[in-house]
């Protein structure tokens, strides 16, 4: 079966964020995904959130998948409302587990339901950073920039 490589972001801020972490690595394993690499834990600012949103917690996995890019995306939702992440709820209100699909191979999907890359992947530090830790010279397909030099672009542009 065709394997592709994937990277996944995951994020939370309410409740016990890294356990919820841990427990989405182990139910992707047990869906056959085969992890490569479990980044550190970062605390981030929020960003793009509104006024008294908690601090997040963030980090990035990487891992060997089958699954196709919508059924990887059905199993990340299902593994949010697992965590008790409400299904309908105002835009980027606390959540304890969010899974975000950033790259899948050198795979460019475009479909109403997911985009890859991450539309908002390179602008966003609590994505890059933790990537950058596992996978840093996994190459953009739309930009042909690897994950670190997108990271250090942004660092310099603080
Ligand atoms: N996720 C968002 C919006 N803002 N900020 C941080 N620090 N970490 C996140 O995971 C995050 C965010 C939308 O999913
Ligand atoms: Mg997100
Ligand atoms: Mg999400």
């Amino acid at each position: 079966m065709m394997s592709s490589k994937i990277a996944i972001s995951m994020g939370g801020n309410i409740g016990c964020v890294e356990d919820n972490f841990h427990i989405a690595v182990e139910a992707l394993c047990r869906a056959g995904i085969s992890m490569i690499n479990v980044s550190p834990v970062f605390s981030t600012a929020p960003v793009d959130c509104p006024p008294g949103t908690p601090d997040f917690h963030n980090a990035a996995l990487t891992a060997c998948c089958t699954m196709a890019p919508l059924e990887l995306l059905d199993l990340c939702k299902q593994l949010e409302y697992a965590a008790g992440r409400p299904e309908c709820y105002p835009r980027n209100a606390p959540r304890p587990l969010d899974l975000d699909i950033i790259l899948y191979g050198d795979l460019v999907f475009e479909h109403d339901r997911l985009q890859i890359p991450h539309p908002r992947a390179l602008e966003r530090r609590f994505v890059l950073e933790p990537l950058a830790a596992i996978a840093p010279e996994w190459i953009f397909p739309t930009t042909g920039l690897t994950v670190k030099q997108h990271f250090e672009r942004l660092s310099m542009n603080r």
